[in-house]
C-alpha cells in the first residue's frame, strides 16, 4: 500500500505513528506531495482526495482512503492486537470520541491558527486568510491543551487505561503546536509528562527518525 503525504506534516505523523505501532511502516511506500508548492491543491491531487489534504492511503487495487481516523481504523483492522481503536464496543466509542475531541479542540484549531494567523504555506497556497479567526483558534487550542492536561491528571492515556488512536491525535496537536511555536502552558504538567512518556514509544522514535531523514523521494 501507498501513503500520499508530506514527511514532516502533523496529520501525516498520525498515520506514520499508527503504521509504526502496527509494524507496517516497512510495508508502506510513501509518495511525497509537496505542501509548500501547493501540490495538494492541484487538480491532479484533487482527484486523489477531494478535500485537498494529506495523508491519503492508496491500496494495491487503487482504493483511496483519506482522513487520518479512517486510515488508522483501516490499518488497525489489518493487524490484530494491541488495538489502537478499541476491542470492546465501549472502548471503540470512547476512543472515537476522544480522537474527535483531540481534532476539534486541539489539532484542527492549531491548523486553522497556522493557515489564518501566520504566513501558513505562503501566499501562493493561502488564498484566503482571516487572522482574527486564526487567533481565536489559537486560543481554542490552548484551552484544548488545558482540557487534555486535566484529563491526564486522572488517567494515564487520553481515552483511558491504554494507548490508542486518541493519544496519536493529541500527539498530532503537540507536533503542530511545536511547528508553529505555540507553547504548552507550564502549568500543564500532566500533559507535558504524558508527552515526554510518548517520546519513549518506539513508534514515535521511528516517526522522528523518518522526519530527520527528510522527504522521501518519489
Ligand atoms: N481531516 C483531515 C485528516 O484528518 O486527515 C485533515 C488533514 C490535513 O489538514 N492535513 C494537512 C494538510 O493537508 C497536512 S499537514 O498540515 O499536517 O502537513 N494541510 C494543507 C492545507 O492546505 O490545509
Amino acid at each position: 500500500m501507498k501513503i500520499h503525504d508530506w514527511f514532516d506534516g502533523p496529520y501525516p505523523a498520525r498515520v506514520r505513528i499508527a503504521l509504526a505501532e502496527k509494524g507496517l511502516l516497512s510495508k508502506t511506500e510513501f509518495v511525497s506531495v509537496n505542501l509548500w508548492t501547493g501540490e495538494h491543491k492541484k487538480p491532479e491531487f484533487l482527484t486523489i482526495n477531494y478535500s485537498g489534504t494529506l495523508p491519503v492511503l492508496e491500496l494495491d487495487d487503487g482504493t483511496l482512503i483519506a482522513e487520518c481516523t479512517a486510515i488508522t481504523q483501516y490499518v488497525d483492522a489489518l493487524v490484530g492486537s494491541p488495538s489502537l481503536t478499541g476491542e470492546t464496543p465501549l472502548e471503540k466509542g470512547l476512543i472515537h470520541m476522544m480522537t474527535k475531541r483531540a481534532e476539534i479542540e486541539f489539532l484542527d484549531a492549531v491548523s486553522v491558527y497556522f493557515h489564518h494567523a501566520t504566513p501558513g504555506l505562503g501566499p501562493d497556497v493561502e488564498l484566503y486568510q482571516n487572522p482574527e479567526w486564526g487567533n481565536r483558534m489559537r486560543d481554542k487550542a490552548i484551552r484544548g491543551m488545558r482540557y487534555f492536561d486535566d484529563l491526564l491528571q486522572q488517567r494515564p492515556y487520553i481515552a483511558g487505561e491504554s494507548f490508542s488512536m486518541a493519544d496519536i491525535a493529541v500527539l498530532g496537536g503537540m507536533i503542530f503546536a511545536s511547528l508553529v511555536k505555540l507553547p504548552v502552558p507550564d502549568e500543564c504538567v500532566a500533559l507535558l509528562e504524558w508527552h515526554a512518556r510518548m517520546q519513549e514509544r518506539p513508534s514515535v522514535q521511528q516517526w522522528r527518525a523518518m522526519v530527520e531523514r527528510g522527504a522521501p523521494l518519489r
